[in-house]
Formats: structure tokens, sequence, C-alpha cells
């Protein structure tokens, strides 16, 4: 079986960097080459920079990814999304219109003889009880519910308003590296507990493969700064990063 895993895009509904611009398209381009190459995809959380979608709505920038999600189902990959810390509040359209299968809190996958975990990480880190509760409140139906009842283009401005102060709040990457050690230690621990043969996570942005005593530690990285993904070809995991032909200046990093 061939899988693909990719993390943390933040695929925004408004550039504001030109960098912003340049990652989008190219992670189009690469999942577009993807398309007829793998039996699963796993989406492992914050692939939105936000997301919500209303009973009549959705954000009609994120067209261009849809629609290439949707070619790659419809070209025979199954999709599975793992909500993150930025895209949680999933209406019908991913599974309903996109094929998509949404999974809250991580999913974990038989293929190839091995026990495949996909999380985001989010709940993973240490020492992080501040954001815990954060996460609570916001991913509570009442929350959700609340933010449906306002006008689709408020919404997202408020929304965004919401995620940029929590990201002015973030941590400072020393701090951050602490705080994702928790993602390995949580791998190893299920690893142990043979829960599980593979842990795929997101949520650091350090694209990380490291071989553990009877599994592995796989982290998919980001397509802001690595533009990196995690291949399992035949129970095998590979770390890998894009290499954009269409965009030469991508070469030199
Ligand atoms: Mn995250």
């Amino acid at each position: 079986m061939n899988i693909l895993a990719i993390s943390d895009s933040h695929f925004k509904y408004h550039h504001s960097h030109s960098e912003d611009a340049n990652n989008a398209a190219m992670l189009i381009r690469f999942l577009r080459q993807s398309i007829g190459k793998y039996d699963l995809i796993a989406l492992v959380g914050d692939i939105f920079d936000l997301w919500f979608d209303g009973k009549y709505t959705i954000v009609k920038q994120y067209f261009p990814l849809l629609r290439v999600l949707a070619d790659l189902h419809d070209a025979g990959a199954r999709l599975i999304f793992v909500s993150g810390n930025h895209d949680f509040w999933f209406g019908d359209f991913l599974p309903d219109y996109i094929g998509c299968e949404i999974f809250p809190d991580g999913v974990t996958i038989e293929a190839d003889g091995k026990k495949i975990r996909f999380e985001h990480g989010d709940t993973r880190t240490v020492n992080d009880l501040r954001y815990q509760i954060y996460r609570r409140f916001i991913r509570h139906n009442l929350a959700k519910h609340l933010f449906s009842l306002l006008h689709p283009d408020f919404a997202l401005q408020l929304g965004t308003l919401l995620s940029r102060s929590s990201r002015e709040r973030q941590d400072k990457p020393a701090l951050r590296r602490r705080k994702t050690r928790g993602l390995k230690l949580y791998a190893q621990s299920l690893i142990k507990l043979q829960q599980a043969d593979i842990v795929v996570m997101g949520h650091s942005h350090s694209p990380e493969l490291i071989p553990l005593t009877n599994g592995y530690y796989a982290n998919c990285g980001d397509w802001i700064c690595h533009h990196s993904f995690i291949e399992i070809i035949a129970g095998k995991p590979i770390l890998k990063q894009y290499k954009d032909i269409d965009n030469p200046s991508s070469l030199t990093t």
C-alpha cells in the first residue's frame, strides 16, 4: 500500500505575504502530481489555517485545494483528515462533497501488517495546560453553534482575529521544542504498548523520522518552511521534501 501523510500547510483564505501564495501554489502542484500515486492520503491537521463550513457556505478561496483533494479521491485515494488546532470545526462539506473521512482526535489504520497511528499532536505536548483548556472550549459544540449564527464573512474575520491573537501568544522556539518533545514520548509509549508500529504526527513543524525500538515516530513537518511529507510504502516510512521543479528558487532551500 502507498500512503502519503502531510500536515501543517496552514492554507490561508487571504495571502498577506507573497510566501503564503508561493507555499499554497507549491502544495497544490505537489498534490496534483500525487494524483493516482497513493492508496491512502492522511491529512494530519492544520492543513487549513482556519476552517469552517456553514449549512450553505464554504470559503471560496479554498476551492483550488478542495478541487485537487476531490481529484485525488476520484483517482482512487482514500482521504482521511485528522483535525488540527487550526481546523476542527468541520461540517458536512469534506465528507459529503470531497469524500474525506474526518477524525477529530486521530485514527489508527492497519496496512501491510503495520498499525499506523495518525494524530495531529496538539494534545500530546507537555506543560501546555492553558492550551488544553482553550481547546476544550473552542471545540465545544456550543462555540461552533454560536459561530455558525454569524454572517460567514464576519465569522471568518472574527476567526482570523482569534487565531492571530493565539499566534501572537505563541511560544519561543526553545519552549516550543520542549513542549513538542511530548509527541515523541507519546509515540514511544504507543509503540511500547503495541498499539502502533508507526506514529505519524504534525504540529511541531519539524520534519522527523526517528526509529524507535519496534517502531517509528514520524513527523510530517510543514509546508511553510520545509515542504516535507511522509510516505509509507509497503509498511516502510520515508521522510521526503518536495522539490518544486516549476519554481527553481525552491530548489536552493
Ligand atoms: Mn498544529
